[in-house]
């Protein structure tokens, strides 16, 4: 399954994040380190179904459909807050990042409003610029990258001084073998760093780090989601953060609303879809000010809560995924148990459709593959095509 890990500094809102993601009640408080274990829990991407363009009732088993909008799993991961210098051991230190390791990308919750420091303490708001956090919890990250590879190297330097670079991707890929990472994101990396024709033994402390940067901006790569937007100082600092980190995706969040809301919508007092609400029952004033206050700073001024936004965006925008609808049947759409558009999948866009069928059907669909058959246009398709978003695919083998 798909899993997304949540990183921030301690109170910066993830718990809550995680809490509104999962419909789970993990704790939540306003001071630091509340969360000591991580959290997991399961939150949905949504995916425009092709079942309403195929004209046909779905039975889906991975996901579920409603109204024509699939609801697809994704794992989510919520960790202790980090702090600077975790990698040496401060705060909670860094064990709890091993978590993340095996994540498809990360969702940096920071509070945007000022209103907590770089500690997570509560502070008077505009006495705290929150504007360098993004940087710190990704030199955090780094640190604890670098670390790991370089302990690592240090204690094999001497086997693999008669290495030669060739060998690097191999060497680095059982060195990295904890974070799941594929060669080619290894390969890759060694190519912006420039030092794919430099062997590993002979890499200095800076290329060392340099290599984990590029690894980590593209395996385990962020989005930053300005959390807290609700506060009344929080739309300037936003704006600021946006100036400064121009090349990432930034959204605004205020994860308490939209807890809040959920939460409204489970007890039906309210309906709730794509940032609108409508008031179903009665409700007292104290109610009432609690949806007034949400509309008025959060609705009203950006559209929605940006929760469910970031976590779609991270699939979609981030890492570039496409969702995939296999099936056996190219006729009836279905499985061999008559299951109509049994399953969707989440696939990187530049997967062809062999490796999408040992990867997420059966390895041996991969090894016999024959063709492929795009489904929607009844054409053959060969091992090399690129899947698209909402591709409807039968793969056929020679057993
Ligand atoms: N105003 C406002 N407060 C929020 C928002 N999201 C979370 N909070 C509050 O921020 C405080 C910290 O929330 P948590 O979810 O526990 O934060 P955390 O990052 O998990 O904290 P640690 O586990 O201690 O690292 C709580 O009082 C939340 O109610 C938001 O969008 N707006
Ligand atoms: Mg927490």
């Amino acid at each position: 399954m798909p899993i997304i890990g949540i990183l921030g500094k301690p109170n910066s809102g993830k718990t809550t994040f995680f809490n509104a993601l999962t419909m789970q009640s993990a704790k939540v408080a306003p001071y630091p380190f509340t969360t000591i274990e991580p959290n997991k829990g399961i939150a949905y991407v949504r995916v425009e179904c092709v079942c309403k363009e195929f004209n046909v009732k779905d039975n889906p088993r991975n996901s579920v459909c409603v109204d024509g909008i699939r609801y697809v799993p994704v794992e989510l991961i919520d960790v202790a807050g980090l702090v600077q210098d975790a990698w040496k051991g401060r705060g909670l230190g860094n064990k709890f990042l091993d978590e993340i390791r095996k994540a498809d990308a990360i969702i940096l919750v920071v509070d945007v409003s000022g209103t907590t420091d770089s500690e997570g303490r509560i502070v008077k708001p505009g006495t705290y610029d929150p504007i360098n956090e993004p940087e710190m919890i990704f030199n955090e990250l780094l640190m604890w990258v670098f670390n790991n590879l370089k302990e690592e190297i240090e204690k094999d330097l001497r086997k693999i001084q008669r290495l030669d670079y060739n060998e690097n991707v191999q060497i680095l890929e059982r060195y990295l073998s904890g974070f799941s990472l594929k060669r080619k994101q290894i390969a890759n990396a060694l190519i912006k760093s420039r030092l794919e024709k430099k062997k590993v033994a002979e890499w200095s402390e800076e290329e060392i780090r340099n290599f984990c940067k590029e690894l980590l901006l593209s395996s385990k790569p962020f989005l930053i989601a300005a959390n807290k937007i609700d506060l009344p100082t929080s739309n300037e600092n936003y704006k600021r953060m946006k100036e400064k980190y121009k090349d990432f995706i930034i959204i605004p969040t205020s994860a308490e609303s939209e807890l809040a809301l959920r939460k409204a919508k489970e007890n039906k007092m309210i309906e709730y879809n794509d940032g609108k609400i409508r008031i179903l029952k009665e409700i007292d004033e104290k109610q009432r000010k609690a949806l007034e206050y949400i509309q008025k700073n959060v609705l009203e001024k950006y559209g929605s809560t940006g929760v469910q936004e970031a976590l779609e965006a991270c699939y979609f925008k981030l890492l570039n995924y496409v969702a995939v609808f296999p099936v056996e049947d190219q006729n009836k759409l279905t499985d061999h148990e008559g299951n109509v558009l049994p399953d969707v999948f989440l696939v990187p866009s530049d997967m062809n459709v062999r490796d999408f069928a040992s990867e997420y059907i059966h390895t041996e669909l991969g090894k016999y593959f024959l063709y492929a058959i795009d489904v929607r246009k009844k054409q053959k398709l060969g091992e090399d095509y690129i899947l698209k978003h909402r591709d409807v695919i039968k793969i056929v083998s020679s057993k």
